[in-house]
């Protein structure tokens, strides 16, 4: 399947402003490709299919991931929402042919990242929250200029302000997402 194809499947998934969001993500995370010497292509399709599987509900998401034997940790079970990194990379290469380990991988940790990320990787997770049509949240402006300046400190950022934001929530914070927060954390200082 081709780009093209792809993005005319995901429309009849998606909500419009959901298809919007992966749009931006896709072209975002292009110009990053440009700007850090990532496969421009990869990162284009990584940015399209990041949340192709996003329309599910939670109940079919525990479903799905029971039936396709993704193991669910304890914090998934009680945020299902967190499934959908991995419920897209399965989608990503089931439903859209997508075979490549780099794009699947950014797919599967763009909710969370991972300790040790990939270039790939961090591309898609900052484009995801830097995209231009995501609502403009704390530090934005700072944070879209050290996606083009320097990569790690704009992850770290990310992170910093994702577990702030999910802790003043009072929401349980995944052990993959504080792994990572920590691991940046202690890698930049
Ligand atoms: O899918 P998007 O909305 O584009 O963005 P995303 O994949 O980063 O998912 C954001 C959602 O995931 C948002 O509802 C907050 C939630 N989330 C991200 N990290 C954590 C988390 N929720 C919990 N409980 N714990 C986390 O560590
Ligand atoms: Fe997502
Ligand atoms: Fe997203």
């Amino acid at each position: 399947m081709d780009r093209i194809q792809m993005t005319e499947k995901l429309k009849t998934k998606l909500s419009s402003k959901r298809f919007e969001h992966s749009v931006g993500v896709e072209y975002t995370a292009g110009t990053m490709a440009y700007m850090y010497g990532a496969d421009y292509n990869k990162a284009l399709t990584a940015g399209l299919l990041h949340d192709c599987a996003k329309y599910l509900s939670n109940d079919k998401k525990i479903a799905k991931c029971e039936k396709l034997g993704i193991s669910i940790s304890k914090c998934e079970y009680q945020n299902p929402e967190l499934l959908h990194a991995k419920l897209s990379a399965v989608y990503a290469r089931e439903k859209y042919g997508v075979t490549d380990d780099e794009i699947l991988s950014a797919i599967t940790y763009h909710t969370t990242g991972r300790p040790g990320m990939s270039l790939m990787d961090k591309i898609i997770y900052i484009a995801d929250y830097i995209e231009p049509n995501r609502a403009v949240l704390p530090e934005m402006e700072e944070i879209r200029k050290e996606a083009y300046t320097d990569i790690d400190i704009c992850l770290l950022h990310i992170l910093k302000n994702c577990v702030t934001y999910l802790e003043n929530k009072g929401e349980v914070i995944d052990p993959v997402t504080k792994e990572t927060y920590e691991y940046y954390s202690k890698l930049m200082n």
